[in-house]
């Protein structure tokens, strides 16, 4: 499948945003808007959808004017009046749309009153300190331009393995859909389940390499082919996404996985090990000294030789799993995500979820789960409706209703309460002490010290009521820091009270971070994996989490939520 709903976010997102520069009526603006969200929420593909003869002009928010242009996205890879659009707006204007702070309104001013039209102007602006002239740009606004600016430099070069699934699976696809393919397979930090990734490194197994780059030149994804070798490629595809391929033959597969998996460190450590025996490991094999091949056909083989046990790709990062896996079962057995058995945080339409309680458990029941924690915001969160005592309680009589009428489902009425500054939390205790489930987790006062921050977490878990510390971290991946806190004392007086620490699972959060859940791992603190869905669609990004989880060498038995309902209400701690 050439075109990916994510394709067609970013367009109709783009097209707003181009719109709104130009001055486009707020109506034009926000129908793109919002059809690029529904498009971004659909579990489904919107061609396989329109191959299927389905109607898109009755999905939420997109009518038969924006069907019509998915339409055609879908069938020329194109979108005219987008094209029209960027052609009509300075290039360099754009640029300055991709900083957070900066929307289209904020553009035109910059624009007009200092002759900002270029990242490049914008920052020479902030340098000369021109910008907190401007009526509505502070020295704050002008501080966290400038770290944008850093921020997106970065950003650039890398995107969420979110962002390049379907982009790596479409390849996948395609790969294996050539005859003279025998096998095919997306390696790198792709395949590692990296939080972010820069590029896509194919590995394709074939007798006749040649033909393979031939046809994988012509895949209607790529953009341009920046090399073409007897059995390499490197092209970009219209996304901007870098797509490497290298073709073995059969009996070099293994080997070529191996390799071309990583990471880096890894596979040299492996190296290393064939150094050691005067032997020769590479991407066509294992070789003794008179260059007979020992082993390359399958990982596993590669690893037997060196008597080792195979190692899950997650673990590939020479962070101890190589002297583990020469230990009889001295690897984890990690956590995968059919060991999942609920969800305990997730959003509904009484906050700023986007699903009903129904809607959400309806999911749940489809993914095979036992139990679902609904778990809106409370009141301190008034951009997002958060919940009063009062909401709440009234919540927690319709979730019980709703229990008796559901089969093979238990909901959890339960609330994410904010950490407030001194590190109280914004709903009473006795509300609280009624909920089946309390998440307590930071929305606010992101930037305080490290000292401040630490007792505020502190503070908080003192707190009986506090049963599971949400998102801990706070970082948003490529887009903001983790708070500053003392993650290890943080982490141990958690787990003296008692507190399970959740790994959300939205691609943009993975928090705790890898780095985290191992430290956490070794201090021996419980866990739960949550998706922290603020739609339907958003219950089926457990996955992020449990690729978090394997980074990190957990097993099923420190994550709670692998448990029976019984097991995750003895596992939360009690008032
Ligand atoms: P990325 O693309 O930055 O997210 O990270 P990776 O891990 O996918 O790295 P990439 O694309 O540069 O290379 C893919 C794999 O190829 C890498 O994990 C290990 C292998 N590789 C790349 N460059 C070297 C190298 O200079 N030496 C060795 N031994 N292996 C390399
Ligand atoms: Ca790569
Ligand atoms: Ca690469
Ligand atoms: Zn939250």
């Amino acid at each position: 499948m050439a075109v990916h709903n994510r394709d067609i976010v970013e367009m109709f997102e783009e097209m707003a945003d181009l719109l709104e520069l130009e001055g486009e009526s707020v109506f034009r603006v926000q129908a793109y808007r919002q059809a690029a969200t529904t498009i971004g929420e659909l579990g489904r593909n919107v061609s396989k959808m329109l191959e299927d003869g389905e109607d898109l002009s009755e999905l939420r928010g997109v009518g038969e004017d924006l069907a019509g242009k998915i339409q055609e996205i879908v069938e020329t890879g194109n979108f005219d009046d987008l094209e029209r659009l960027r052609e009509r707006t300075v290039p360099s204007l754009r640029e300055l749309l991709t900083i957070p702070q900066i929307g289209p309104k904020r553009a035109k001013v910059l624009h007009s009153e200092l002759g900002i039209a270029s990242l490049e102007d914008l920052e020479n602006a902030v340098e000369d300190g021109r910008l907190r002239e401007i009526k509505g740009f502070g020295k704050r606004t002008e501080q966290k331009i400038s770290a944008a600016i850093e921020t997106g430099r970065r950003k650039k070069q890398r995107r969420l393995l979110s962002e390049v699934e379907e982009a790596a699976q479409g390849l996948e696809d395609y790969l294996r859909s050539l005859r003279s393919v025998e096998d095919a397979c997306v390696t790198g930090s792709y395949r590692r389940r990296a939080e972010t990734v820069g590029d896509l490194d194919s590995v394709v197994s074939s007798h006749s390499p040649a033909k393979v780059v031939d046809q994988f030149v012509d895949y209607e994804a790529i953009d341009n082919v920046i090399s073409k070798g007897k059995a390499s490629s490197s092209v970009i595809l219209r996304s901007g996404l870098q797509v490497d391929l290298r073709v073995v033959k059969p009996e070099s597969w293994g080997s070529a996985l191996i390799y071309f998996t990583g990471a880096k460190d890894h596979q040299i450590a492996l190296r290393d090990m064939a150094i050691d025996k005067d032997q020769k490991l590479n991407e066509y094999g294992l070789f003794d000294k008179n260059d007979k091949q020992l082993a390359g056909k399958t990982e596993e083989r590669i690893y037997n030789a060196f008597k080792l046990a195979y190692v899950e790709p997650e673990m590939r990062e020479n962070r101890g799993e190589v002297e583990l896996a020469a230990k009889k079962n001295g690897l984890p057995s990690l956590i995968t995500i059919d060991d999942i058995r609920g969800d305990l945080h997730c959003h509904s339409t009484w906050s700023d979820g986007r699903g009903s309680i129904e809607e959400m458990a309806n999911r749940a029941k489809e993914l095979g789960y036992d139990y679902l924690a609904i778990t809106d915001h409370s009141k301190r969160m008034r951009m997002v409706n958060g919940l009063s005592s009062d909401d709440l309680q009234k919540q927690a009589e319709e979730i019980r209703k709703l229990n008796d009428s559901i089969n093979g489902l238990t909901l959890l009425a339960g609330c994410e309460v904010d950490i407030l500054e001194d590190g109280t939390l914004d709903l009473s205790d006795d509300v609280l002490s009624d909920l089946d489930i309390v998440i307590c987790s930071i929305h606010s006062k992101m930037d305080l010290s490290n000292k401040k921050q630490t007792n505020r977490l502190l503070k908080a878990i003192e707190n009986p009521n506090c049963q599971v510390l949400g998102h801990l971290q706070g970082r948003k991946i490529l887009e903001r820091e983790a708070i500053d806190i003392d993650l290890e004392r943080v982490l141990t007086e958690a787990r003296d009270a008692g507190v399970i620490i959740e790994i959300n699972a939205d691609p943009v959060r993975r928090d705790l971070d890898e780095n985290g859940v191992h430290l956490a791992r070794e201090l021996g603190v419980n866990f739960a994996v949550n998706t922290d869905a603020h739609s339907v669609a958003g219950l089926d990004q457990m996955k992020y989490g449990i690729w978090t989880a394997r980074r990190g060498w957990l097993e099923k038995k420190s994550v709670v939520n692998t448990g029976t309902l019984n097991s995750v209400k003895k596992a939360l701690r009690s008032a």
